[in-house]
C-alpha cells in the first residue's frame, strides 16, 4: 500500500462505528455469563502522550478523606497493626488496625500512629541497670544493633540513667557484670517537645550515636537514631490530617454492645476512620452501629460493609455510611463461598455495588483478591476508589509476626480472621477476642477461611512504591492521565475492554519456558 493510502488510516477509521473492543456494560452483563473475577477481562491500550510519572493517582477513601494512592491494608491480626498503619500512611494509603485484641490494645496501636514522627523511635528497646553485659551481648545478636537506654526500671517511659553502646561492651569479657557498673551516665538528652530538626542539630553537635528525649521527670519518651536520621526518608505523599501534621489512621470493630466502649476509646485516641468489620454487612446491627457512630463522633468517617449487591449498599448508604467495602469470598485465605454459598465474584461484585454507591459519592473499597497491581488497576476501572489487600501485604517487614523458613523459603504467617486459629485467640483484658466471632449459639465454631503462610516480600518502603509505579504505568498505556480520568472513560465508554477466556489466560501468563525466575522490582 503506498504511503498515501497508509495517510488515510485514521481517516478510514471513522467509517467504524464503535471504537474496538467493548464498553464495561456489555462486559458485564453477566446475566448469561455468571461472575467475572479481575482475571476474566482485560483493559485494552489507548494511547501515550505523556510520562508515567504524571499519571495522578489520588483518589477518595471515604466522603471526607482523600490519598495520594489507593492502597488500604487489612484489618487482619497478621497484616495490620501500627507498623503497618505507619508505613501505609506515609507511603500515600492508609492502614486499619485490627480488632483480634484488647480495646486498649488496639487503641494504644492507632495512638501511636496518630503520634509517629518520622525520625523518632517512639518504642526503643530499652534494659534495667540490673540486666548483665551478657544479656546486652544476647540483644546485640539477635536485634543486630546496640545502643540501649538504660531505665530504672527497665522499661520505656521509666527514668533514664544511662545508655549502654557497642563502645561499652566491646572489650568486656565479663558477661556477669550488671549493666549499671559500664554504661554511659553522662548523658545527652532532649525534652520532649523538641522536634526533629531541632533534635538532629543536637545529635550532630554532640557526635553521639543516640539521643534520648525525656520529659520533665527524666522520663524516656522516646529516641533517635544516628543511623536512622543518615538514612532518613522523604515522604512527600504522606496521608496527613487536614488539621494536624497526624498521620491519618483507620481501624475496624465489630458489631457487638461492646464495640461501641471500643469505638470511644480509638475515637479518644484519634482515630480518623473505623470500619465496621463483616463478612455481611448488611445487617440491623451494622445499620444501628453507623447511626449510633455517625451522631456519636460526627466527624468520624464510617466505612460499612461487606457488601456484594446493590440490596446491601443502599441499606447501609441510607444508614448513614461514608464508605463501602465490597468483597465476600474473594479473599486468598478464604472459604466463605464454599461454606456459607453466598458471595460474589468479584469483579461483578465492584462492578454492581459501585454503580449503585456513586449516585450517593459514596466511595468503596474493592476489598480481597488482589493478587498483582493489574487487579489493582481493574478494580478501580470497575468503579472501586481503593483496594484493600491482606495476602499481599502479609509478608512483608511491617506486618506483625516474626519470618521463619520452611522449605528453605522464608516466610511469614498469613491467617483469615474467621479462621478457628483466629477465632481461638484468647484475650485476657476487657474483652474476649473470641466472643465477636460466635453465631447466635455460641457452640460451634464455623470457619470461613484458612490459617497458612505467606513469602517474605521485603519492606513495603519498597513495595508499595513498586505498586504505585506500576499503576502509573497501567494507566499510561491506557493513555489516562489519572484515576479519575480511567474512571471518566469507563464511564463514557472510552475505555475499552475485552473477556479473556481460558487459553487467553494461560498466553497471558508466562508460558513455554523450561524455567524461569519472577522478580518483579529491584
Ligand atoms: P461478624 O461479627 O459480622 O459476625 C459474626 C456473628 O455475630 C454473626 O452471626 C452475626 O450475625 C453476629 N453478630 C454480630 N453483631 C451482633 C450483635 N450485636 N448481636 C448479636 N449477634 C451479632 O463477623 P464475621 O462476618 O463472622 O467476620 C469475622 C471476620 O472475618 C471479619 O474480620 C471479617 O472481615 C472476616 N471475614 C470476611 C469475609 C469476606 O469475604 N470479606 C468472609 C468471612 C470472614
Ligand atoms: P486477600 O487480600 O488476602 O485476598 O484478602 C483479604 C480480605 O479477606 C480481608 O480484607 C477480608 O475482607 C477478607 N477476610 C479476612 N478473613 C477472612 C476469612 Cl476468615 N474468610 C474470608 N475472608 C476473609
Amino acid at each position: 500500500m503506498s504511503f498515501e493510502a497508509s495517510a488515510n488510516a485514521l481517516d478510514f477509521l471513522k467509517q467504524y462505528e464503535t471504537l474496538d473492543g467493548i464498553d464495561v456494560k456489555t462486559l458485564m452483563d453477566s446475566v448469561s455469563r455468571g461472575g467475572l473475577t479481575y482475571n476474566d477481562f482485560l483493559m485494552l491500550p489507548g494511547k501515550i502522550d505523556f510520562p508515567s510519572s504524571e499519571v495522578s493517582l489520588e483518589t477518595k477513601l471515604t466522603k471526607k478523606i482523600t490519598l495520594k494512592a489507593p492502597l488500604v491494608s487489612s484489618p487482619m491480626d497478621t497484616v495490620t497493626e501500627s507498623e503497618m498503619a505507619i508505613h501505609m500512611a506515609l507511603l500515600g494509603g492508609i492502614g486499619i488496625i485490627h480488632h483480634n485484641c484488647s480495646a486498649d490494645e488496639q487503641a494504644a496501636m492507632v495512638r501511636k500512629v496518630k503520634k509517629y514522627e518520622n525520625g523518632f523511635i517512639s518504642d526503643p528497646v530499652v534494659v534495667s541497670p540490673t540486666q548483665t553485659v551478657g544479656d546486652i551481648k544476647k540483644l546485640k545478636q539477635k536485634l543486630g544493633f546496640t545502643g540501649f537506654p538504660v531505665t530504672e526500671n527497665g522499661k520505656m517511659r521509666g527514668k533514664l540513667v544511662g545508655i549502654v553502646t557497642s563502645r561499652d561492651i566491646q572489650f568486656h569479657d565479663d558477661d556477669t557484670t550488671p549493666v549499671s557498673d559500664i554504661m554511659t551516665k553522662d548523658l545527652v538528652t532532649a525534652s520532649g517537645n523538641v522536634n526533629l530538626t531541632t533534635a538532629n542539630e543536637v545529635l550532630r553537635k554532640s557526635k553521639k550515636g543516640k539521643l534520648p528525649i525525656i520529659d520533665e521527670e527524666g522520663n524516656i519518651t522516646a529516641l533517635l537514631s544516628r543511623t536512622d536520621l543518615q538514612k532518613n526518608h522523604n515522604y512527600p505523599i504522606a496521608s496527613k490530617s487536614f488539621d494536624s501534621k497526624q498521620l491519618l489512621c483507620g481501624a475496624a470493630i465489630g458489631t457487638r454492645p461492646d464495640d461501641r466502649l471500643r469505638l470511644e476509646k480509638l475515637v479518644e485516641a484519634g482515630l480518623d476512620v473505623v470500619i465496621l468489620d463483616s463478612s455481611q454487612g448488611n445487617s440491623i446491627f451494622q445499620i444501628e452501629m453507623i447511626k449510633w457512630a455517625k451522631s456519636t463522633f460526627p466527624k468520624l468517617e464510617v466505612i460499612a460493609g461487606n457488601v456484594v449487591t446493590r440490596e446491601q449498599a443502599a441499606s447501609l448508604i441510607a444508614a448513614g455510611a461514608d464508605g463501602l467495602r465490597i468483597g465476600m469470598g474473594s479473599g486468598s485465605i478464604c472459604i466463605t463461598q464454599e461454606v456459607m454459598a453466598v458471595g460474589r465474584p468479584q469483579g461483578t461484585a465492584v462492578y454492581n455495588v459501585t454503580e449503585f454507591a456513586k449516585k450517593f459519592g459514596v466511595p468503596c473499597i474493592a476489598d480481597g483478591g488482589i493478587q498483582n497491581i493489574g487487579h489493582i488497576t481493574k478494580a478501580i476501572a470497575l468503579g472501586a476508589s481503593t483496594v484493600m489487600m491482606g495476602g499481599l501485604l502479609a509478608g512483608t517487614t511491617e506486618s506483625p509476626g516474626s519470618y521463619f523458613y520452611k522449605n528453605g523459603q522464608r516466610l511469614k504467617s498469613y491467617r483469615g480472621m474467621g479462621s478457628i486459629e483466629a477465632m481461638e485467640k484468647q484475650d485476657t483484658n476487657d474483652n474476649a477476642a473470641t466472643s465477636r466471632y460466635f453465631s447466635e449459639t455460641d457452640e460451634v465454631l464455623v470457619a470461613q477461611g484458612v490459617s497458612g503462610s505467606v513469602v517474605d516480600r521485603g519492606s513495603i518502603t519498597k513495595f508499595i512504591p513498586y505498586l504505585i509505579s506500576g499503576l502509573q504505568h497501567g494507566l499510561q498505556d491506557m493513555g489516562v492521565t489519572s484515576l479519575a480520568a480511567m474512571q471518566e472513560g469507563v464511564d463514557n465508554g472510552k475505555v475499552r475492554f475485552e473477556f479473556r477466556s481460558p487459553s487467553a489466560q494461560l498466553e497471558g501468563g508466562v508460558h513455554s519456558l523450561h524455567s524461569y525466575e519472577k522478580r518483579l522490582h529491584n
